[in-house]
């Protein structure tokens, strides 16, 4: 999380800008780095439970994630390890729920991507089908009664999930509302192994907005520039009182559904249009153009991510398995979720 939204500070210097990009990609590497080391954990029989991998999308996530800040509200998906870490989510908390650990915040009880810490604002997944869409909404609705201003809450989703019932209801809610609610779409062409042209017959998401009353920005999701300008627009409107914001960045799936899942049904044109270009890789190269990281320096950064990756599975590890005979089964308790309750009992 950085203190400023990225386009609310119209005089940001060489030198903050640089920090901010430097930052972003710092969060997407480390994303993707721990992707495929929880793959690779995935493949060795080490995790229980499935491994979703947001391989393609790790602009976008970093983006809206490290624009958010503290007091906000963000409810990622399970493409959003890149969103979670720069809300700051640590890394052993994901590495800890992945292999069961009874110290991650989940205790050990979540197949690995409802994880969250509600108190800190980052909601555990109900499901990714356009459920925690209106789970922030009633949380902004709370704030409001509370008359707690300057709260935005940020909800990510597929493509596929604009055709349920949930993301209809709560976005014309929010925007009924005036929510400072920040949808943001993946369009990664599919949802699970069904094409985008299954799911709905209009040329671009983003004229679903209007039809809502709601503002929009369309984004090339693989470029990081493109996202962080208008993650950070969109939730400085939401900030002030311009009602809810929609997202629609395009990009491609670089991963299956899960790491169950080949993925042979994508169709290889997309994989080779731009599309399928590698944000990470792109996000790099731009860093590089600007003489903000070379390549050295972008070697140590990987060096000194992969250290804290294997540091954190290596303590993961070590820890023991939740005990049945001497535990509660709720991850976490409901009465400890409000503002201002003591942390949640930790065997
Ligand atoms: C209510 C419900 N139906 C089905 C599923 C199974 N499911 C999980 S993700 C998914 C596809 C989601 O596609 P999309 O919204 O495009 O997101 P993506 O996976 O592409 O990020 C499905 C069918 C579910 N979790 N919940």
């Amino acid at each position: 999380m950085l203190q400023t939204a990225f386009d609310t500070e119209p005089s940001l210097d060489a030198k903050e800008e640089r920090d901010i990009y430097l930052s972003a990609f710092r969060f997407m590497l480390l994303a993707r780095v721990l992707d495929d080391k929880l793959a690779a954990l995935y493949r060795a029989g080490k995790i229980h439970g499935g491994v979703f991998l947001g391989r393609g999308q790790e602009a976008l996530s970093t983006a809206v994630g490290i624009s958010l800040r503290e007091g906000d509200v963000f409810a990622p998906l399970i493409r959003d390890a890149a969103g979670r870490l720069a809300f700051g989510e640590s890394v052993l908390d994901s590495v800890r729920t992945h292999m069961g650990s009874p110290h991650g915040p989940m205790r050990g009880r979540d197949g690995n991507v409802h994880r969250g810490r509600p108190r800190e604002g980052l909601l555990p997944m109900i499901s990714h089908l356009g459920a925690m869409i209106s789970v922030v909404n009633g949380i902004l609705l709370a704030r409001r009664f509370q008359k707690k201003s300057g709260t935005v809450g940020a909800a990510c989703i597929g493509e596929g999930a604009t055709s349920t019932g949930a993301f209809h209801e709560a976005l014309n809610q929010a925007a009924v509302e005036k929510l400072p609610l920040v949808l943001v779409i993946a369009d990664n062409q599919y949802a699970y192994s069904t094409p985008k042209s299954r799911q709905f017959a209009c040329d671009s998401l983003a004229r679903k907005a209007p039809g809502y009353g709601v503002g929009v920005q369309t984004v090339d999701g693989t470029d990081l520039s493109e996202c962080l300008k208008a993650a950070g627009a969109a939730i400085s409107r939401a900030r002030t009182g311009g009602g809810p914001q929609l997202i629609v960045a395009n990009l491609l799936r670089l991963c299956g559904h899960g790491e169950h899942d080949v993925a042979d049904y994508v169709d290889p044109k997309l994989m080779n249009s731009s599309l399928g270009r590698d944000c990470v890789k792109a996000a790099e190269e731009f860093l590089a153009r600007r003489h903000w990281l070379d390549a050295s320096q972008a070697a140590g950064l990987r060096e000194d991510i992969v250290h804290e990756i294997e540091a954190a599975v290596a303590q993961a590890q070590r820890e023991p398995a939740p005990d049945p005979f001497a535990e509660e089964w709720r991850a976490i308790a409901s009465e400890h979720l409000c503002e201002g309750q003591p942390e949640h009992r930790r065997i």
